[in-house]
């Protein structure tokens, strides 16, 4: 048997899943690929001979190395291990797990700690883009214990606060990759974006539901979901993604007028279960078309004024807030408040390696 893997299984935000150095697993990719799929017990809808948790928020992996770029600690590059298929894809970003990253480095040493609150630089290598993490570190160690709450992870943890800047066409090239505002596909208005996360945006009505069901009863709706599969896969080469039928982008975001103060309600997935909250670099996107006019989610959004807005995104289990400083319309940065927690830090076995 072999003596397996060292990995730290963390929870950031409201996703979880296993942290790796990169120099600690295989270096070519099919055999990197073939082993997180074991980790996790993919493909098997419950996951049952692995690590994963049975849904797409947690079966993710971080991969983790010091940094060779000028200004940046570290190189994070997020893999979604598919639960019920057997694919690993690096097609997309992912914010909450990002949020586990900035303690992880701290603790494996590539970044040093300061007293009380440590930035940690982070190139996202899906993307190529840079994030700032705030890291809670009194006394020049990481704590994971705090007052700070999200909504969709019960309790209270330390803050570990997320800055994106430059996020615009992330993986698509552009904001609105489509080069409009408004599309029409399969005979629905739609909006193309990507600040962060592809995603397309879509008024709930259209399909038919309010917009506030439940992630359950939306995941039992095969007609709908059978509608948005529909438009995700046509939109794919619009957006400059190619063929997305193997692929966990775009997301797809129904919208609908917010009901308790925030911005815009969302339910959004990704893609084809339906989230249980929201993704973080995806409510950056959500956001961003709320601002924006012209767009599905304008008319529906209340975004009030001024070039620093807090614009909370409403979803299944409370609202996520995304403060957007603005210059002329557009969104410059995006700063998001997340927690993380480490769970396990050990080695990991997968089936052949
Ligand atoms: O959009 C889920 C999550 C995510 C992604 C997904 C994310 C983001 O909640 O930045 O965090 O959209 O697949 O972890």
């Amino acid at each position: 048997m072999s003596d397996g893997v060292a990995c730290t299984w963390m929870r950031g935000g409201t996703s979880k899943g296993g942290i790796f150095l990169a120099e600690d697993l295989p270096l070519d990719i099919e055999a990197r690929d073939q082993f997180l799929l074991e980790v996790m017990g993919s493909p098997d809808t419950r996951q049952i001979d692995g690590m994963g948790g049975a849904d797409p928020l947690t079966s993710k992996v971080g991969v983790v190395q010091l940094s060779k770029r000028d200004g940046v600690d570290v190189d994070y590059l997020f893999l979604q291990v598919f639960v019920d298929q057997e694919i690993v894809t690096d097609a997309q970003n992912c914010g909450n797990i990002l949020s586990a990253i900035g303690p992880f480095a701290i603790e494996k040493g590539l970044v040093r700690a300061k007293a009380d609150v440590t930035e940690v630089t982070v190139f996202m290598e899906n993307t190529g883009q840079i994030a700032i993490l705030s890291v809670q570190t009194p006394g020049g160690s990481v704590t994971y214990a705090g007052d700070a709450r999200i909504d969709g992870a019960p309790g209270t943890a330390s803050p570990v606060t997320c800055e994106f800047k430059d996020t615009a066409g992330s993986s698509c090239g552009s904001l609105f990759p489509t080069g409009s505002v408004v599309d029409r596909v399969q005979s629905v208005d739609v909006t193309c974006i990507d600040n962060g996360m592809p995603v397309v945006i879509l008024k709930a009505s259209d399909f038919g539901v309010v917009g506030t069901e439940s992630r359950e009863e939306l995941d039992g709706n095969i007609d709908l979901k059978a509608k948005i599969e529909a438009i995700r896969i046509e939109v794919g080469p619009l957006m400059n993604l190619g063929d997305v039928s193997k692929k966990s982008v775009p997301k797809m975001t129904l919208v609908s007028t917010a009901l308790n103060g925030g911005c815009i309600s969302t339910r959004t997935f990704i893609p084809h279960r339906c989230h249980a909250s929201i993704g973080v670099l995806g409510a950056v996107s959500v956001a961003t078309a709320a601002v924006t006019e012209g767009t599905i989610a304008f008319p529906l959004a209340r975004c009030g004024s001024g070039n620093e807005r807090t614009l909370a995104v409403e979803h299944p289990s409370g609202e996520m807030t995304v403060v957007a400083k603005l210059s002329g319309g557009e969104v410059l940065s995006a700063a998001l408040l997340r927690t993380a927690r480490k769970l396990f830090d050990g080695r990991v076995f997968a089936r052949t390696l």
